[in-house]
């Protein structure tokens, strides 16, 4: 490690607790981001809601929680809403925190995708980074990530390209990828003929399309993921033929993997403009190849004819047609292109070079 150790504080999302699997991706995000700079020297502390645990790799940092009612998400708003604060909210108390022990840092690290963060910006004397864990969802979250680029576009970090070119920015965008602990997904040689979709069974994920495409081909499809939306999920499961979709449910990472990786192919179907897509990487980490909608994140991530395939957006048919390809397509590649890009490592990397740059000082 080059640069000087850093004194940082992560402030996580104020849905759900860490390890609840509620606050989806973020969770994720955190844990690399976190193991990652711990790798390269930094000193961390995290602050999340109550009932939170450190995530694997993580057990360096040092952890701070605050009680409190979770905020709403944003995917379940309209994009004119509001910003709302519970009574009793987590948001303010878990910012109260911050603000109080700011002096103790040398840069605080907001991943929470909330109105208060990105509005104090400007007010706090350690500066204060927001790796932006959504594109555009509203238009309040719209205006005041606008108004931290105009001020000092230096304090944003998005996670692909297709996510930034949601927002107004004044110059190019930082991009920092995401990063993954490979050692944790191992790699699958000789799948099972089993389709696979994971993530929030919610509307935005689109998982309607993938058990339509399973069942055009005939073909079962085992959806891993937090049933947020009952409804939704009786809805996508009545679509379809009996039998079609495999509930496996919400799974810890080492579970997962064991589990994906026996999938031939991985549908992905976002209908939002999905910032990233990690579930896209943790296919291929483990040699699955990925069909996926040409939209967000994944469209970015997946190289056709490297780790998968690209169809034209809410194009079902399209969707069926790519299995087979995908299926032909050589599983060691899935797995080298994502140590190439996305190991913690690269990601960490990635981070420090971006917080050196905010903070004004010279890379390693
Ligand atoms: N909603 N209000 C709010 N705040 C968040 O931090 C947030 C969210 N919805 C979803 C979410 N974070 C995470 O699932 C991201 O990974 C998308």
């Amino acid at each position: 490690m080059g640069a000087e150790a850093l004194r940082l504080l992560v402030v996580s999302t104020p849905v759900g607790a860490l390890g609840s699997g509620r606050g989806g991706g973020v969770e994720l995000t955190l844990a690399s981001l976190v193991a990652g700079l711990l790798e390269r020297g930094h000193h961390l502390t995290v602050l999340a809601a109550d009932g939170s645990r450190l995530p694997a790799g993580c057990e360096r940092a040092r952890l701070w929680s605050c009680p409190g009612v979770d905020q709403p998400s944003w995917q379940h708003q309209r994009r004119d809403s509001p910003v709302v604060m519970p009574a009793q909210a987590l948001l303010p108390r878990l910012w109260q925190r911050a603000v109080g022990s700011q002096a103790g840092f040398d840069a605080l690290i907001n991943l929470a995708y909330d109105w208060l963060p990105f509005w104090l910006t400007p007010q706090l004397h350690t500066p204060l980074l927001h790796l932006v864990s959504m594109g555009s969802v509203a238009e309040v979250m719209d205006a005041v990530i606008a108004d931290v680029a105009r001020w000092d576009q230096r304090r944003l970090a998005f996670h692909t390209r297709a996510q930034a070119d949601d927002f107004e920015l004044s110059e190019a965008p930082v991009l920092v990828g995401n990063g993954f602990d490979l050692e944790a997904y191992g790699f699958c040689a000789a799948p099972e003929p089993l389709l696979g979709w994971v993530g929030r069974i919610a509307p935005e994920k689109g998982l309607e399309d993938a058990a339509r495409a399973a069942a055009l081909l005939g073909r079962r499809l085992a959806v891993w993921g937090l049933v947020e939306d009952p409804a939704y999920a009786a809805a996508v499961e009545a679509a379809v033929p009996a039998g079609t979709v495999d509930w496996r449910g919400f799974l810890p990472t080492s579970e997962l993997q064991a589990e994906l990786g026996r999938c031939a192919a991985l549908l992905n179907t976002p209908k939002w403009n999905e910032a990233f897509g990690n579930v896209v990487v943790e296919a291929m980490a483990c040699g699955v190849p990925v069909v996926a909608y040409r939209r967000g994140g994944p469209g970015e991530l997946v190289q056709p004819g490297i780790n998968g395939l690209l169809v034209p957006p809410d194009d079902v048919p399209a969707l069926a047609a790519a299995v087979a390809d995908a299926e032909g397509l050589d599983r060691q590649s899935c797995r080298a292109w994502v140590e190439r890009t996305c190991s913690r490592a690269a990601f960490a990397e990635r981070l420090e070079r971006w917080l050196l740059s905010a903070l004004g000082r010279s890379p390693a």
